[in-house]
């Protein structure tokens, strides 16, 4: 029985036992709970976005949806929690504190085509969350959580991004978390390991992946300056993963993968203008924000439509897509792709495929468990004892949870593990990836030799948990990595593929 199945078996249990019980038969309340862990069984992950103040949270939803309905920069709507759902017609519906809900009318923004949410009739401290249903295909295989940037500066903001992340009452409001973070200065290192050991402990959600954000900025979005940029992102997402709280660390400019997705015709039209000027010139242009927008440049592109240009680009993006132009690339779908291979979206997209899409039912059943688990202690009833007896043993033996767990202790613990041995047993409990392919690195030419891989890798590092030498965590990652290889081995033996007989095919 897979581990949602048994998941959906307990509740099935639990529901059962609450409405034989005589004291909560009748209450309604409860049951709805329930029901309510059940459903969201069913209904997709919830991801949130969290991270530092401005460190471009809002940014990144639109570019993941691939539309700007996330407000930016708008001062009562960034202090709000806003769920992003799929839904059939756009509605915004406001969460009020003591449960009532009230409609909020969308409006487009006059300069952007950005959406703002109308506050005029609305008290901003008087709203729990924001939700937005929108129609887009994104949206459902995720819901997305836009939550107020954390910064020790504003508790009151901050306290709001925490009671999702980390409710008091200790039931989950979400399956996994994006994590932003923009400097690496010592306070917002302090923040992300609080928000790690919290949102990582036993009451949290168990996906975490890191994004380096704005990283377009880092080098000071010079282009002669891409390799120094890099290594700058490079130590970022080091420092990062020495934090252990990620599964992974990317570095995404938000910007300019909103800007690649929604990228108009007309300003393909004027970046090529731009690309047309003589390379001393425009150099000179690009020396510096000030100078691009300046009124009286000679540039064949006039200030506004420049000054709208550096807003939806940024100057690192400006300068990118200039030389790409230089370089030939001849249409505005082929500039969108490189700017967004180039923006780290991509590189985003499938870690939070690998960490968070591929498990997404494990991530839930997670979820389910804790809310289950601390349902049952709030309302004790003659089960109780026999429903927290089938969720402990699923939330410790679970080897899957242990994979996720591992993959993110592992890259903050000592272990004498070598860095071969390392990459191989990430990729084997799953970092990059959960099917047997990906786990055993096996490109798609050899997926013949799946079993017999299978079976070495389980052998292997059956020997190396045994070794002397080993400390109590490296020998605990020794045997997840035996566990997922024998599991393996048992998945190909069902299919009937055997270690001696490689499937040719
Ligand atoms: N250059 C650059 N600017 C960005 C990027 N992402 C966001 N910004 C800018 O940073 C500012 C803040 O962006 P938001 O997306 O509102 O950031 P946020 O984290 O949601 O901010 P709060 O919710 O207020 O904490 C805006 O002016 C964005 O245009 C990026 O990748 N590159
Ligand atoms: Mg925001």
């Amino acid at each position: 029985m897979s581990t949602s199945d048994r998941v959906h078996a307990i509740l099935g249990g639990a529901t059962a036992a609450y409405r034989a019980d005589p004291a909560y038969a009748a209450r309604a309340d409860v049951h709805h709970e329930l029901d309510r862990i059940g459903r969201r069984l069913n209904e997709p992950i919830r991801v949130a976005l969290a991270g530092t103040l401005k460190a471009g949270k809002s940014t990144l939803v639109n570019a993941l949806v691939g539309e700007n309905i996330a407000p930016t920069d708008a001062t009562e709507a960034t202090r709000i929690v806003t769920w992003f759902r799929h839904g059939p017609t756009p509605k915004v519906t406001a969460n009020h504190r003591g449960g009532r809900r009230s409609n909020v009318p969308i409006t487009r923004d006059p300069r952007g085509g950005g959406l703002t949410f109308d506050f005029a009739t609305l008290d901003p401290g008087d709203v729990v969350d924001l939700d937005v249903e929108w129609p887009a295909a994104e949206l459902a295989a995720a819901t997305i959580i836009d939550t107020p940037g954390t910064s020790s500066l504003s508790r009151d903001v901050s306290a709001r991004t925490l009671s999702l992340l980390v409710p008091d009452d200790g039931v989950p409001r979400v399956d996994a978390v994006v994590f932003l973070l923009r400097t690496l200065n010592a306070s917002d290192i302090a923040l992300l390991k609080q928000i790690g050991e919290l949102v990582g402990g036993a009451a949290g959600a168990l996906g975490v992946i890191g994004v380096a954000s704005r990283a377009d900025e880092i080098g000071a979005g010079r282009i002669d300056a891409m390799m120094s940029a890099n290594d700058v992102a490079q130590r970022f997402t080091a420092e990062m993963d020495r934090t252990g709280i990620c599964q992974a660390v990317v570095p995404v400019s938000g910007l300019l993968a909103f800007t690649a997705r929604t990228l108009r015709q007309s300003e393909f039209v004027a970046l090529e203008r731009l690309a047309a000027v003589d390379a001393a010139e425009l150099s000179k242009a690009l020396l510096s924000v000030d100078r691009f927008v300046r009124e009286d440049a000679a540039l064949p592109v006039d200030a506004a439509t420049r000054a709208a240009l550096l807003d939806r680009f940024g100057m690192f993006g400006i300068r990118i897509s200039l030389a790409l132009l230089r370089a030939g690339v001849a249409d505005s779908g082929a500039l969108a792709e490189e700017l967004l291979e180039r923006s780290g979206l991509v590189a985003l997209r499938d870690v939070i495929d690998q960490q968070f899409a591929q498990r997404s039912d494990l991530l839930k059943a997670h979820t389910a468990l804790l809310s289950l688990r601390q349902f049952v202690q709030r309302h004790p009833i003659y089960a109780t004892p026999r429903i927290l007896a089938d969720i402990e043993p699923l939330l410790a033996d679970t080897h899957a949870f242990e994979e996720l767990r591992l993959l993110s202790q592992l890259r903050s613990r000592p272990t004498t593990l070598n860095e071969d041995e390392m990459a191989s047993l990430r990729r084997l409990i799953g970092g990059s990836g959960t099917d047997a392919a990906s786990r055993l690195g096996l490109s798609p030419d050899d997926l013949g030799d799946g079993p017999r891989a299978a079976f070495a890798a389980a052998q292997r590092w059956r020997r190396r948990a045994d070794h002397p030498l080993n400390d109590p965590f490296t020998a605990r990652a020794c045997r997840a990595a035996v566990r997922s290889a024998e599991a393996m081995v048992a998945d190909y033996a069902r299919s009937g593929q055997q270690p001696n007989h490689p499937h040719r095919g």
